[in-house]
């Protein structure tokens, strides 16, 4: 069990060391670069999403918002497994947050220099997920991402934020379906050693 209560909202600063950061970022571009890897899916009013996306453990098939075990909306590709060692770095992190939850879902996102993703609310998971308020848990890597967060409504005010490489985010309980986004990425901020000029976001959540 947590040592914490649980918090609706944290944001731990440079959460992950640069080695951490750097094994992670190699996994990820494995997942992104390889078979059935990364695609800039299609959202259902035809518009075409600012980041390249894989997902592992089940599949958000972004023309019906729903999870699957293949990626129907694209390639019908089976969805690999969340490898063990990102469950476990996960479940740590809620864990510091104050959540007992293992994650059994993780989208990657990778934006390059025009990269962003509209304000939107996490709500496609399972219904007993969402009600017990499981937490959202967010890995930076790469370049700052301008992070807002919002409320529980769309027009509610937005609060902006500089994620940066190795910080890690979870929102959760009264948070878990706050409005988010990503408005813009900057440009030249991401560690050299991680190879990468863009950035990558890992997002985790239980089914
Ligand atoms: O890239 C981010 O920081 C946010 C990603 C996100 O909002 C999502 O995957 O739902």
């Amino acid at each position: 069990m947590p040592a914490v209560e649980p918090a609706a909202v944290s944001w731990f600063k440079g959460y992950l060391t640069p080695d951490e950061q750097r094994a992670l970022t190699a996994r990820c571009l494995e997942f992104l670069n390889g078979p059935a890897g990364g695609y800039v899916p299609t959202v259902r009013g035809g518009g075409r999403m600012r980041v390249r996306m894989v997902c592992l453990g089940r599949h958000w098939n972004a023309l019906t918002y729903r999870y699957e075990a293949t990626r129907a909306d694209h390639d019908g590709a089976p969805v690999p497994p969340v490898p063990e060692e990102f469950v476990r770095l996960a479940s740590r992190i809620a864990q510091d947050a104050g959540f007992d939850v293992a994650p059994d879902v993780c989208l990657i996102n990778e934006y390059g220099p025009g990269g962003r993703m509209g304000l939107h609310q996490d709500k496609d998971e399972g219904r007993a997920s969402i009600e017990a308020g499981l937490p959202v848990v967010s890995i930076s890597l790469g370049a700052t991402a301008r992070f807002l967060f919002g409320g529980l409504k769309r027009r509610d005010p937005v609060e902006a934020m500089l994620l940066e490489s190795g910080d890690a985010f979870v929102f959760g309980g009264p948070a878990r379906l706050r409005y988010h986004g990503v408005s813009r990425i900057v440009a030249g901020t991401a560690p050299p050693a991680l190879g990468i000029d863009g950035r990558i976001n890992l997002t985790f959540r239980r089914y």
